[in-house]
């Protein structure tokens, strides 16, 4: 049977922000949880991902989680050590425990970041490409792939590990364009992951069907998404501000873009 009742992780997030809105439409009940209170949700879980009760606690009785909580940006080792790699297992293990079925995992395009960058004819970068994070956040996103993956052989834990590559509002940068998920694009994409059937393992990439795309979709497709949004009506816009990606700046070398050279610090 489709799941009904989905445990949201980082719900207070941006991109909980933003399928909190948006999820419910597909019938969903979400329950929430976060490090922070979640605004106008009283009954949302407050709960740190080192919390192993708390987690225990949260999971019992849902159908699925989708697991967006952990830090976002690039962060010493001993914090992404804690929140996003011991903080996964620990979900992981309160899932097991509670006999949940499967994971929607956020991954990120990070753990690929220094794969190069198409250019021109290049073929789009499939998802079996070596793992090359570009960041310790990278790595704790390529671990959690090892970690869903384990989890499914061992314990027959199903995940589909997403790597997003951004999901905003609005794409605001020339790389955006490639990248982009929209959020009506991302609920598609999360409900097909929660959705699919014998989804055992399988990694997607999150965005959606942009002109200038760097990655095959295909295997987003077979769980079932059909992205709608395109972010080439940013595009020149963008280009008039930023200019083209230029093939000798580093910043601009890589799928995972800045974050390969000068990556954004998590602030807390
Ligand atoms: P965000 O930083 O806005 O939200 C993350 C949430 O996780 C925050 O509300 C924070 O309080 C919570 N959190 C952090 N550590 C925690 C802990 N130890 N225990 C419980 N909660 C904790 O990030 P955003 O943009 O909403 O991303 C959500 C997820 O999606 C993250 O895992 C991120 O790595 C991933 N992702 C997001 C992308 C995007 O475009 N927004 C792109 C690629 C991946
Ligand atoms: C990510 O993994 C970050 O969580 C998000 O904030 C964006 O920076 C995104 O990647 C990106 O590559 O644009």
């Amino acid at each position: 049977p489709a799941p009904r009742t989905v445990l949201l992780t980082g719900a207070a997030g941006g991109l909980g922000t933003l399928m909190r809105g948006l999820l419910p439409e597909y019938g969903y009940e979400l329950r929430l949880l976060d490090l922070l209170p979640v605004e106008g949700e009283p009954d949302a879980i407050t709960a740190d991902l080192s919390d192993r009760a708390a987690l225990r606690e949260a999971v019992r009785g849902v159908d699925a989680i989708i697991h967006l909580a952990g830090i976002s940006l690039e962060a010493s080792f001993d914090k992404i050590l804690k929140a996003n790699i011991e903080g996964t297992y620990n979900l992981y293990e309160a899932a097991r425990e509670e006999g949940v079925r499967r994971i929607v995992f956020a991954s990120s395009n990070h753990a690929v970041g220094f794969t190069p960058r198409p250019q021109g004819q290049d073929p789009l970068i499939p998802v079996d490409t070596p793992r090359r994070p570009d960041t310790f956040y990278g790595l704790s996103k390529s671990f959690g792939e090892d970690l869903a993956q384990f989890y499914w052989d061992k314990h027959g834990l199903e995940t589909v590990s997403v790597r997003i590559g951004s999901c905003f509002a609005e794409p605001t940068s020339v790389r955006m364009l490639s990248v982009w998920m929209s959020p009506e694009d991302g609920a598609r994409l999360f409900h097909a992951a929660l959705t699919a059937e014998d989804v055992r393992h399988t990694v997607v990439y999150g965005s959606s069907a942009n002109t200038r795309l760097w990655w095959d979709l295909s295997t987003a497709r077979a769980l079932g998404y059909e992205p709608r949004d395109d972010s080439e009506p940013y595009a020149e816009k963008l280009i008039a501000e930023q200019g083209e990606l230029d093939p000798d700046n580093p910043d601009h070398a890589h799928l995972g873009g800045h974050f390969t050279t000068r990556p954004p610090i998590w602030p807390h």
